[in-house]
This record gives structure tokens, sequence and C-alpha cells, in this order.
């Protein structure tokens, strides 16, 4: 319920590994809303809700120096490593907030179940308990229609022949 709650207390809990992404909650826009949530939340460092180019530049070489560990401009492999785990973990750290609806930083048996519950009903058009192939098939669709584009509609993207 209360929102600011549950993410302090969750950044608590975590020991506060997590406080960058827990900073803001990501609206609940499907993929695409969702990255380009957390594309400003990376990069619009005065807070407009737009990334300039500057900030942009400014934001990325930041997170280059701040894993590039041994400081020659570049990053190794390990660095690297230690950069995508970061981003991981704020992805699964999102996903964990998103399950976890009371916020008690405990996922139980119920929220784990939600989602899928609901995705669950959402497909099953006819309500008959069943989700089949078809149903999925024109879940996918109308979710195409709202979010992700161009996936359901091929030769979209005109091939010369
Ligand atoms: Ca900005
Ligand atoms: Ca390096
Ligand atoms: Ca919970």
């Amino acid at each position: 319920m209360n929102k600011r709650l549950k993410k302090t207390f969750l950044t608590a809990a975590l020991g506060g590994l997590i406080a960058t992404s827990a900073a803001h909650g990501a609206p609940h826009g499907g993929d695409k809303g969702e990255r380009g949530a957390r594309f400003l939340e990376a990069y619009d460092a005065n807070q407009d809700r737009a990334v300039s180019a500057e900030e942009l530049e400014a934001g990325r070489s930041a997170r280059l120096k701040e894993f590039d560990a041994d400081a020659d401009g570049k990053l190794s492999l390990k660095e690297f490593e230690a950069l995508w785990l970061a981003r991981m973990r704020e992805r699964m750290v999102d996903a964990f907030q998103r399950l976890d609806a009371d916020g008690d930083a405990n996922v139980t048996a119920s929220e784990f179940a939600r989602p899928s519950d609901r995705r669950f009903m959402w497909i099953d058009r006819n309500a008959d308990g069943q989700v089949t192939m078809n149903e999925m098939r024109a879940g996918r669709h109308a979710r195409g229609e709202r979010g992700r584009k161009g996936r359901c509609h091929s030769g979209g993207r005109g091939h010369a022949q």
C-alpha cells in the first residue's frame, strides 16, 4: 500500500545494497515503459524527465569510472562482469519488489502466484480454466498492439527482395 515505506523497508532489509534502484518505483507499463523508466532513472541527473546528450555522456562515463577498478579507462571482462551483475541485480530487485505486494521483503506463495494467475486469467478468454496455444497467440497479438510493436506483423520491416 505505502510504496515509499515498502521501498524503505526492503532497502533496509537488503542492507542498503540496492539504494539506487529502490529510490524510484518503476511504472508497470510493460517492458518498454520499464526500460524507458530505467533509462531516465539512470541518466536523468537534473530530474526533468528528459535525458540530454550531456546527461547521457556524463552518466555513461560515471558508470564506466565506477566499474573501472584499475582506473585504466577501460573495462576488462572482469570489470564488465561486475557492471553486468550490478545491473542484473537491480532488475532482480525490481522483479522482487513487484512480486512482494505487501512489502514485507518476503515473497509468499500467493504473492509468487499472483502475476502468473493474472496472466492466466487474462489469456484464458473463454474462461474455461485452460490456456490453449490459440489463446496464447491471441494474447500475444493483443499485447503487441499496445506495447511491443512489430512483433506480430510479418513482413513489417519491408525487406527488399
Ligand atoms: Ca534531464
Ligand atoms: Ca579497467
Ligand atoms: Ca510479501
